[in-house]
């Protein structure tokens, strides 16, 4: 069997016997551990000075290689291009973008110094599956240095409109590298026809959808497959540890703090594409329309620092303490905190327990590529008396769980009243809803995703030497189906 090599930025700190990390690193982690493997990416360190050198840990079949990066380089192509360019672009806030072009050329400069640490590690027939944004030019570098093994790559956000993607000033050298992939993996439909949508129009590429669900494209003189592989977790192994948390302490100390009072619940990392400011908006609003909500339910937000070192960030967590401390102040009684504002990271087995306590998932990201916790949430729950989910219909989960009230998160009043909805529902719909999204959630959980992508990845060199059914027109559209 062909060896997998996983690449990504961070390489997630597994360690046997410790508490799993998300349900992706361990999907990712059981497939290398069947094939045998490696997972190579960025250790985390920022060296100020030296070279950095590579360091491979043994676990099993599996082998860590990980690298540091000079500071110059973490500056360039972490902080820089992927984060305040690709970042904000990929969710549509091009307002939000800052480009330079000589972060862009350290972008490119680090994948390929990462590729080129790369090659000495390889076999002829190890398949190599990379991971996102950080890594669009990782197979084109990988080609130039004469690998010739099959390269897949999955990405995690959306991929935008082209007329956001635009905004990206090297947005033809972005694709172009994306078309050095045999593989190419969207979260959803939307997003792998807004990759399309650029290759016809954009590219004067070629796009046609075959019978087995993939889609083929001939662009920039490369021919290459994608496909829509919307990323799950394992929901039985998140309600045995949320059902495991039921009477520990967070639980506890949570009920105790709001003496019977409903929970609504949210959990992301503190970043502007989650919708934080909207959604403490919406809640302010069911508190507003709402008179029985006052005094009656508190909203928990957690939301962990990340890349507190950009400016972006330090102004969303300002707004948002801006926007807690103001709602608290206007509603609270001496016995009662409407808003329990959390900005701080806690042990995912807590989470999990807390999701299963709450009455409410509140998930309103302004754009997700798929959103997890909505995923997570929804796993947590008691079968016998599970809470509903509301859920934005910007994140790629609301393609799959169509049993939560899907909300837009720019219609304030549009979620406030969702939030009443969801209060108020009475059991047997709580039921039938949890029912149907649970059936999902374990058809499609994080093995399948991973198998279907790696199905597709291994079966490529038989496809490439199809000929395309379908050419693109004199006007630049794409004959045939669009998916
Ligand atoms: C990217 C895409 C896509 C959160 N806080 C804590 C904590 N978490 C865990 C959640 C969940 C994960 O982190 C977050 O995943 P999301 O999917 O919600 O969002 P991103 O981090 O933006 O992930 C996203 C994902 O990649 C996978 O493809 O769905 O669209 O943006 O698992 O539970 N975990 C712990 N403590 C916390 O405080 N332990």
């Amino acid at each position: 069997m062909s060896r997998l090599i996983i690449v990504s930025n961070r390489v997630a700190p597994i360690s046997e016997g410790l508490p799993a990390a998300g349900g992706l690193a361990v999907g990712v982690y059981d497939a290398l551990k069947e094939t045998g493997g490696m997972w190579f990416g960025w250790s985390g360190d920022i060296l100020t000075s030296g070279q950095p050198q590579i360091k491979l840990e043994e676990h099993g079949p599996v082998t860590f290689a990980t690298i540091g990066l000079l500071r110059r380089d973490y500056d360039q192509y972490y902080r820089g291009f992927s984060n305040a360019t690709l970042w904000p672009a990929f969710h549509y806030r091009a307002d939000l973008v800052q480009y330079d072009r000589h972060d862009f050329e350290g972008y490119c400069r680090v994948n390929t110094w990462l590729a080129q640490q790369l090659v000495p590690l390889l076999r002829d027939d190890d398949v190599i599956w990379v991971h996102d944004y950080h890594l669009i030019p990782f197979a084109q570098a990988l080609r130039a240095a004469g690998v010739k093994n099959r390269i897949g790559f999955f990405l995690h956000i959306p991929f935008p409109a082209s007329q956001v993607l635009l905004a990206v000033p090297p947005h033809r050298e972005l694709v172009q590298a994306l078309c050095s992939f045999d593989l190419l993996g969207f979260q959803t439909k939307p997003d792998l026809r807004a990759f399309c949508d650029y290759i016809v129009n954009e590219a004067s590429g070629a796009v046609a959808h075959q019978p087995d669900g993939l889609t083929r494209i001939e662009a920039f003189g490369q021919t290459l497959f994608a496909g829509d592989y919307p990323i799950g977790v394992y929901p039985d192994e998140v309600a045995e540890l949320a059902k495991a948390g039921e009477r520990g302490k967070a639980v506890r100390t949570l009920k105790e703090t709001l003496h019977g009072r409903k929970v609504i619940m949210s959990v992301d990392r503190l970043d502007y594409s989650k919708g934080l400011v909207e959604r403490f908006r919406a809640f302010e609003r069911l508190l507003d329309h709402h008179s029985t909500a006052r005094n009656n339910v508190s909203f928990v937000q957690i939301a962990p620092p990340t890349r507190a070192d950009l400016h972006a960030y330090q102004d969303i967590r300002l707004r948002l303490e801006s926007e807690s401390g103001r709602i608290n102040g206007r509603f609270a009684e001496l016995d009662w905190t409407p808003i329990l504002y959390i900005h701080r990271q806690y042990e995912r087995a807590v989470l999990a327990a807390l999701f299963r306590a709450s009455h409410v998932g509140y998930v309103t990201p302004l754009r997700d590529g798929m959103n997890l916790v909505a995923k997570e949430y929804v796993s947590a729950q008691d079968p016998e008396n599970p809470g509903v989910l509301v859920l934005s219909r910007f994140a790629g989960a609301a393609q799959e769980l169509t049993g939560a009230l899907i909300v837009n998160p720019l219609d304030i009043d549009g979620m406030a009243d969702a939030l009443a909805t969801a209060l108020a529902m009475p059991l047997a719909e709580r039921e039938a809803r949890y029912r149907d999204m649970m059936g999902q959630l374990r058809e499609n959980n994080v093995s399948v995703w991973r198998d279907r992508f790696m199905r597709d990845l291994t079966q490529m060199v038989a496809r490439r030497g199809v000929a395309l059914p379908f050419a693109k027109t004199a006007h630049g559209e794409a004959q045939g189906q669009q998916g």
